[in-house]
């Protein structure tokens, strides 16, 4: 930064400034421009002006009831990667979104880890419960047909493997994460669109929130592949992941609102079946 920007600083003024512009239609090449005819640099222009905006917006938000928005993971693609480096293996990008951010990795898995999860868990299935949000405990749910078990965080060198490589991919804690879930789907069995975090409103949801905090993040894994159906969907933005063995699917979320438009759900079976992993991510360690 040269000595004049340095002394330049994002006063409230300029701030105000540079809202004003935004909202008279002014756009960010013309709001740029102008910034740097009074002497900022490009780069440091479109810094000031995106974290000017980018605060408005949370302050508009919080103002007007919506959860504040926090810290999420990611993973690095900001130079557009072809691969990201997860440690002891190369994850392709195959596809990313930023609103809601939804990222699909290729090869994040092997088959023979995929087929690891799946005969560990074999033997420990159960129908799979949510948490119950009135009360903070556990419930059978017609919403969601499968069939699942936890491992334990760490419970074995393949789970460890696999929790040491997502906290690589997406730049997060493992001590955030909670413990990997394995879902079986058989033929008619779907999980009907839902957020991931935990609905504010719900009594029980504080004490949820003790443990770790909000969930701001999901992967879903994909370990066997139905014949047909079984993706998983996002309606808000008409968005549907094949369920491809060893590939996986992440998104995030800032806030507990629908606003992050995270709405997902687990699409019937059609024929066959679909086996995955699915890690969520706390905003905190979780116990
Ligand atoms: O199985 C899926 O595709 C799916 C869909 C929605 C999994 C989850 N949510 C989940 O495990 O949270
Ligand atoms: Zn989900």
């Amino acid at each position: 930064m040269s000595t004049t920007q340095a002394r330049q600083q994002v006063t409230p003024e300029l701030r105000k400034w540079i809202v004003d512009q935004a909202q008279a239609g002014h756009g960010p090449e013309s709001v740029v421009k102008a910034m740097m005819a009074s002497g900022w640099t490009e780069d440091v222009a479109i810094d000031a002006m995106e974290s000017t905006l980018r605060g408005h917006l949370e302050e508009q938000a919080v103002a007007q009831g919506l959860p504040p928005a926090v810290p999420v993971p990611d993973a690095a693609l900001d130079e557009s990667p072809l691969y990201v480096d997860a440690g002891d293996r190369q994850v392709a990008v195959l596809q990313a979104m930023y609103n809601p951010r939804v990222v699909v990795f290729g090869n994040l898995l092997s088959d023979e880890e995929c087929e690891q999860l799946i005969a560990l868990a074999k033997p420990r299935l159960a129908r799979s419960l949510t948490v119950a949000t009135k009360t903070g405990g556990e419930e059978v749910n017609a919403d969601r047909t499968s069939n699942g078990m936890f491992f334990q965080r760490g419970e074995n060198d393949l789970v460890r493997r696999i929790e040491q490589r997502i906290a690589r991919l997406v730049n997060w804690p493992e001590e955030n994460g909670e413990g990997l879930q394995i879902l079986q789907y058989g033929p008619g069995a779907e999980y009907k669109p839902h957020y991931d975090y935990f609905d504010p409103a719900e009594p029980g949801t504080p004490t949820i929130l003790k443990r770790g905090g909000q969930r701001v993040g999901t992967i879903v894994m994909y370990l066997a592949e139905p014949e047909k159906g079984g993706g998983t969907v996002f309606p808000d933005v008409h968005l549907e992941v094949s369920p491809k063995r060893g590939n996986a699917v992440f998104f995030s979320y800032e806030r507990a609102h629908p606003s992050t438009r995270t709405l997902h759900g687990g699409s019937p079976v059609l024929a066959g079946e679909k086996w995955i992993a699915t890690k969520w991510l706390r905003e905190r360690r979780f116990e």
